[in-house]
């Protein structure tokens, strides 16, 4: 799926700003027909953001249901003979959309964009109003999943098994755009090497009459290579790889022409030549032996909730670098498309998760259950239902990242119940369809630790191994000795199992900020800082172990609880983005061979 974007052809405008907004708990927007007039007794809201933390009333952060979002758009005269598209980067977790008094699109998923063709309802010349119906509700239909509990009183209470808390709103930034009638609407591109000549194969999706032309220039913008026909290959002598730290992009524009030569339509597409490959135990990426360095990583700040916002973003990614970082999973769900550019430019590297969280009925919010074992994917939990949904977001994730050289792997669901004997039934065609639409990509789940490695009955669908590790904090509160121990002893286990790279996705202690011991005890800095030591030692004795990922960059909100004070505290940094002790610590390790 293409990204909206300025050019001699396109026209962008964004849809940011202060929105009309109101709550609908009754669900009487849908029979009063809320879009057919000016929202009445709205109030202002910012986007993008979450709705749920502007205002200081708990009516908002806590509603279940549906909410209304309005606003009016001029549509310039000059786009009458354009064809006008609306598009969403993401609405959490479903939307209805009305443009004057027409629906325009449902959407179903609240983390990957959609958009409609929107040029018969639109009058250009005039104002027009724009109506989005977003709906919060987590059930087990949805990915992810949630339950809602109806209280004595009435009120609806939103459960949901994982831990972070149900932002919902217009996370991301909404776009009108124009493209000719006749357009691309699709490009794919998959990069490989032959020696030191790049080998760049595209694929365009037309809209229309005319032929295409493709273009390729380097960072200087020379032409490098070119060619004609919606499909094709490029070769680039001498090319300058992607590579982790080093994010050398080529640009590939693409043009549709017509019988005079005359361009119809172009687009422009960053193209990054590296290639990926598990060999054995190793990770490859330009044929070289990668070692993940980084964060499993939220999308959550103080007030904006999800909202997506450049100036965080920014200093996300300079935070990363500071404490060298090479690598982020985007926990747990697909991140902004900002953040993707952004990691492809600055050659930063990235798994990218689906929204499946929370498919494990024995881990509630990171605590693990009585040890009796529920079923989950069974008719009346994760049934058939939850799989289309989750079949979807997999296609949707790899529709909008598949050119994204900074990709490297998709990761199709953060700690399922891996050991139930169904999971192999429900992940097995989910695998083979995220291979079928990417080729060139691993993937993988992020496992929980439910039981001993040989009793996972997913794992050899899957391409790598990642671990979610807790020993010292929820196994053995305390206890660093055994931690020690233990964490080796199951390490060398999955190695001697699977050969397959095993990348530690989660490790890491809560830690409130400030709170200091002579002794290192939980939640002291100093715990988190030991407790980090004794994982790195275990990393460096396994050779199968190619990758840290420390839980978490930054602290962040969740649903209240007795194990989360204020949210989950096992950032790195804290939720306003200053260093914990370990950050040094981090640093020092992650920096010494830079
Ligand atoms: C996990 C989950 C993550 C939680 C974390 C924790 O295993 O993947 O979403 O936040 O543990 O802190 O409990």
């Amino acid at each position: 799926m293409l990204r909206p974007q300025d050019g001699p052809t396109r026209e962008r405008r964004s849809l940011a700003g202060l929105w009309r907004f109101r709550l609908d708990a009754e669900g009487a927007g849908r029979t009063q027909a809320w879009w057919r007039t000016p929202l009445a007794n709205a109030m202002d809201l910012p986007v993008p953001a979450s709705y749920n933390d502007i205002y200081p009333d708990t009516a908002i952060r806590d509603h279940v249901g549906d909410v209304w979002y309005q606003t009016s758009v001029w549509v310039p005269t000059g786009w009458a003979e354009q064809r006008i598209v609306l598009r969403f980067d993401a609405a959490t977790h479903r939307a209805t959309v009305w443009v004057n008094d027409a629906e325009v699109v449902q959407h179903e998923g609240g983390y990957t964009p959609f958009e409609a063709d929107v040029t018969a309802h639109l009058r250009p010349g005039t104002e027009n109003r724009l109506t989005v119906l977003i709906n919060n509700e987590l059930s087990w239909t949805t990915i992810p999943p949630g339950t809602i509990e109806t209280r004595p009183d009435g009120r609806r209470v939103q459960r949901y098994l994982h831990d972070f808390f149900n932002y919902a709103g217009l996370h991301r930034p909404v776009w009108l755009y124009t493209t000719p009638r006749a357009h691309i609407s699709d490009l794919t591109v998959t990069t490989a090497f032959d020696d030191t000549t790049g080998i760049i194969d595209y694929l365009a999706d037309i809209t229309g009459e005319g032929a295409l032309r493709v273009v390729l220039r380097d960072a200087s913008g020379n032409e490098v290579a070119a060619a004609d026909g919606a499909a094709g290959a490029l070769r680039v002598p001498d090319v300058h790889p992607w590579a982790p730290g080093d994010g050398y992009l080529y640009e590939l524009e693409a043009s549709l022409l017509g019988r005079s030569g005359n361009v119809i339509d172009s687009y422009r597409q960053a193209v990054g030549v590296r290639t990926i490959e598990v060999r054995g135990q190793q990770f490859l990426i330009n044929g070289n032996p990668f070692y993940f360095k980084g964060f499993g990583k939220h999308e959550d700040a103080a007030v904006r909730g999800k909202g997506h916002d450049d100036v965080l973003m920014l200093h996300d990614f300079a935070l990363l670098d500071w404490i060298g970082a090479n690598s982020i999973r985007t926990c747990h769900y697909p991140h902004a498309e900002e953040v993707l550019d952004y990691a492809d430019r600055h050659g930063v590297v990235v798994i990218g998760e689906t929204p499946a969280v929370g498919l494990n009925r024995n881990i509630g919010g990171g605590v693990f259950g009585s040890g009796k074992r529920v079923p989950t994917f069974s008719a009346d939990a994760v049934g058939d239902d939850a799989q289309r949904a989750h079949l979807q977001a997999i296609q949707e994730l790899v529709a909008r990242d598949k050119n994204h050289p900074s990709v490297v792997m998709w990761c199709l669901a953060n700690e399922p119940d891996h050991v139930q004997p169904e999971a192999r039934d429900y992940f097995a065609p989910l695998a083979a369809e995220a291979r079928r639409l990417d080729p060139t990509r691993p993937v993988a789940y992020a496992n929980a630790l439910l039981a001993p490695p040989k009793e996972c009955v997913i794992t050899d669908l899957f391409d790598v191994i990642l671990l979610n590790r807790y020993y010292g904090w929820y196994f053995g509160t305390g206890d660093l000795e055994s931690a020690e121990t233990e964490l080796e002893a199951e390490l060398r286990d999955w190695a001697k199992l699977h050969d397959k790279p095993i990348i530690i996705s989660e490790y890491g202690a809560d830690t409130y900020p400030g709170l200091r011991n002579t002794l290192p005890t939980p939640w002291t800095e100093e715990y988190q800082t030991e407790l980090l030591d004794v994982y790195h030692r275990v990393f460096d004795r396994i050779d199968a172990v190619v990758g840290e990922q420390v839980w978490t960059f930054a602290d962040f909100a969740t649903v209240p609880g007795i194990f989360r004070v204020d949210g989950n505290k096992k950032g790195i940094f804290t939720r306003d983005r200053r260093p914990k002790t370990a950050a040094f610590h981090l640093r020092t390790r992650w920096r010494k061979d830079q």
